[in-house]
C-alpha cells in the first residue's frame, strides 16, 4: 500500500499520524443481491491525525490512540449492518474513529477489490477525511439512523453564529458532568432512558454513572422527594449543543417549565464542561447552584472520589456535611441483572 495521507494542521502545527493499513475483513455491502448474500473482502486503511507526544514523553499507551482498539472498530463495521455503499461504510468508520479520545481527525479508505465490475480492474476504493471542528460530523451522521431524530443536534442551530465560548466546539472529545434529577411519574425510568438517549447522540459518550439517591426536595413549593444521579460523559459537543441535547430529552420525558424549582418528571442538568467557567443568558458553567446540594455532591463524590469543581473545589470535602441529606437507593445504578 503506498498511500499516505497529506498531514493535518491544527492551530498552526502539523498533528502526527497514526497509520493502520490494509484492515480486511469480510463485509456484505452492495447495491446487487449476489453481494447482499455472499459477501466479499473489503480493506480498510485508517489514518488518525494526533499528538503522540504526551504518549512519548511518558512511554504511556493511555494518553495516545490504541491501534489495536481501531482495527477491531473497523473490522466491526465491515462486518457489521450491511450498506448499500462504500462511501456510506466509510463514513461509519471515520465517525467511529473519530469518536475515540484524542482523535482530531481521521481519514478512510475503503478498497472493494472484488466489485462486480465488468471489466478488468485492479482496485476500487473511496478516500474520505472527517475532522472534529468542520462540524461534517453532524451533518454527515445524519445519514444514520438519527437523522432528523428529535436530539439531532443540528436541529438545535448553533452551527452557523458562534455566540461566545459556549459554541466553541472542542478538539477532541472533552469530559462533562450531568446531573439527573425528577419526582414526577417513574423516574427512574426516565433516568435510564435518559443514559440511552443520551449514549445514542452522535457526539456523546456515557462514561460512568453514579448510584442513584434519594432527597427531601430543596426549595420550591411542597413537592415529593426527589430520586437523582449524576452521569460522567465525554463528548464532541459545543456546551450549547449539549445544553440543546440535555433539553430535548426532557421534552420528549414530558417536562413542562412552569414553576421554578417546581416538580418535574425530568431534569438534566450540565453541571461541568471540562471546567469551563463563563455565563450566559441560556447558561451557566459551572453550574451556580452546587454549592450545598447533596444531591449533585453526594452521587458525585460516589462516582468519583478525587472528583474537583472550579470555583468549588474538592467534591469530597464540599459533601462531606451533607451526607445525611441524600439516601443511596440503587447502587451500582441502573441496577446490573
Ligand atoms: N432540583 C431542583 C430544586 N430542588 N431538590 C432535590 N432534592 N433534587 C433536585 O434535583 C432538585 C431539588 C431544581 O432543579
Ligand atoms: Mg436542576
Ligand atoms: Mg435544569
Amino acid at each position: 500500500m503506498t498511500w499516505m495521507s497529506t498531514p493535518y494542521v491544527r492551530a498552526g502545527i502539523e498533528l502526527d499520524r497514526i497509520a493502520l493499513e490494509g484492515i480486511t475483513a469480510v463485509g456484505h455491502h452492495g447495491v446487487l443481491p449476489e453481494e447482499r448474500q455472499a459477501g466479499q473482502t473489503f480493506v480498510a486503511d485508517v489514518v488518525i491525525h494526533t499528538s503522540t507526544r504526551a504518549a512519548a514523553a511518558h512511554d504511556d499507551l493511555a494518553k495516545t490512540v490504541n491501534y489495536a482498539a481501531v482495527a477491531q472498530r473497523v473490522a466491526d463495521i465491515i462486518s457489521g449492518e450491511p450498506r448499500d455503499l462504500i462511501e456510506t461504510v466509510a463514513e461509519q468508520i471515520a465517525l467511529a474513529v473519530l469518536e475515540m479520545s484524542l482523535v482530531s481527525c481521521v481519514d478512510v479508505r475503503l478498497h472493494k477489490p472484488q466489485a462486480p465490475i465488468p471489466v478488468p480492474f485492479g482496485d476500487v476504493s473511496v478516500t474520505i477525511r472527517r475532522d472534529i471542528r468542520t462540524g461534517g460530523l453532524w451533518a454527515d451522521k445524519r445519514i444514520g439512523s438519527s437523522a432528523g431524530a428529535p436530539q439531532d443536534p443540528l436541529l438545535y442551530g448553533g452551527e452557523t453564529t458562534v455566540r461566545d465560548q459556549f459554541d466553541q466546539r472542542p478538539f477532541e472529545p472533552v469530559p462533562a458532568l450531568l446531573a439527573l434529577g425528577g419526582n414526577l411519574g417513574d423516574v427512574e425510568l426516565a433516568m435510564r432512558e435518559t443514559l440511552d438517549a443520551l449514549d445514542r447522540i452522535p457526539g456523546i459518550h456515557v462514561r460512568a454513572t453514579s448510584p442513584l439517591v434519594k432527597s427531601a426536595p430543596m426549595g420550591g413549593p411542597p413537592q415529593p422527594d426527589y430520586l437523582n444521579a449524576v452521569v460522567r460523559v465525554t463528548t464532541s459537543l459545543t456546551p450549547r449543543e449539549l445544553l440543546a441535547a440535555c433539553h430535548g430529552i426532557e421534552i420528549v420525558h414530558g417536562r413542562e417549565r412552569s414553576v421554578q424549582n417546581g416538580p418535574r418528571t425530568l431534569d438534566i442538568d450540565i453541571i461541568d464542561f471540562d471546567g469551563t467557567e463563563g455565563v450566559s443568558d441560556d447558561l451557566q458553567l459551572p453550574h451556580p447552584r452546587v454549592a450545598g446540594r447533596g444531591f449533585v455532591l453526594v452521587p458525585w463524590t460516589l462516582m468519583e472520589p478525587d472528583a474537583v469543581l472550579p470555583g468549588l473545589g474538592s467534591v469530597r470535602e464540599a459533601a462531606r456535611p451533607l451526607q445525611e441529606t441524600v439516601q443511596v437507593v440503587v447502587d451500582p445504578w441502573p441496577a446490573t441483572s
